[in-house]
């Protein structure tokens, strides 16, 4: 009788310490049901830079923050405001710093896990602090993505994989299908402008 309730103290034993390290992972910060497939919720800095690195979702959010006013508008309804709010995240600026990029390098390539890419002139990201990684809106965690004040959504890319350093002219989905390349919400294309 003894050896069985030691048994199981031990089993309960495991079982809550498994509860409790899983319960700690659950404190990070990106709600799972968010994660698309594949996700890995890690971000790969690559290309044309001396010092390539992996940064993970949580890893974003002890960065230094900036938090920016913006409606999102996508091209294909542009009298529409998609989203309205603040987004908190990290300057893509300083994402890339880190990584110190070449001299060759001219482009920033975005991709994401569901195929998805976008793109950035260097100089324009290196220009504009409010193009972040927004990990949170209106105070909610959201899974990282691109916020482009000014710019039209496709340049928002979410479920982020990967930013590559390029030499050469690449072209995202939707510009590489013919959407201008700077994605600027001109006054008087869009009605919130
Ligand atoms: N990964 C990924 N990001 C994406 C897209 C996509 O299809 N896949 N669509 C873009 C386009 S065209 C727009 S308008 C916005 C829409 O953002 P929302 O889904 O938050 O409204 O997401 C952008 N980011
Ligand atoms: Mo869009």
């Amino acid at each position: 009788m003894r050896k069985e309730i030691f048994a199981l103290s031990i089993l309960l034993l495991l079982v809550a310490t498994t509860y409790w390290l899983g319960g700690g992972k659950n404190t990070t910060q990106v709600p799972k049901e968010q994660l698309s497939s594949g996700q890995s919720g890690v971000i790969q800095i690559t290309g044309l830079v001396e010092r390539p690195y992996n940064i993970t979702y949580e890893e974003l959010r002890k960065f230094p923050s900036r938090e920016v006013e913006s409606p999102l508008y996508c091209v294909s309804q542009p009298d529409q405001v998609r989203k309205n709010g603040t987004w908190k995240g990290v300057p893509l600026k300083a994402i890339l710093e880190l990584a110190r990029p070449r001299g060759g390098a001219y482009k920033v390539a975005l991709y994401a896990s569901d195929g998805f890419t976008t793109d950035f002139y260097l100089d324009a990201v290196m220009a504009d602090e409010d193009i972040i990684i927004a990990y949170e809106f209106n105070g909610e965690p959201i899974t990282p993505r691109i916020v482009a004040p000014g710019r039209w959504g496709y340049k928002w890319i979410k479920y982020l994989t990967r930013i590559e350093l390029v030499s050469y002219d690449f072209k995202g989905t939707w510009e590489s299908a013919g959407y201008p390349d700077d994605a600027l919400i001109l006054d008087g294309s869009s009605p919130g402008r």
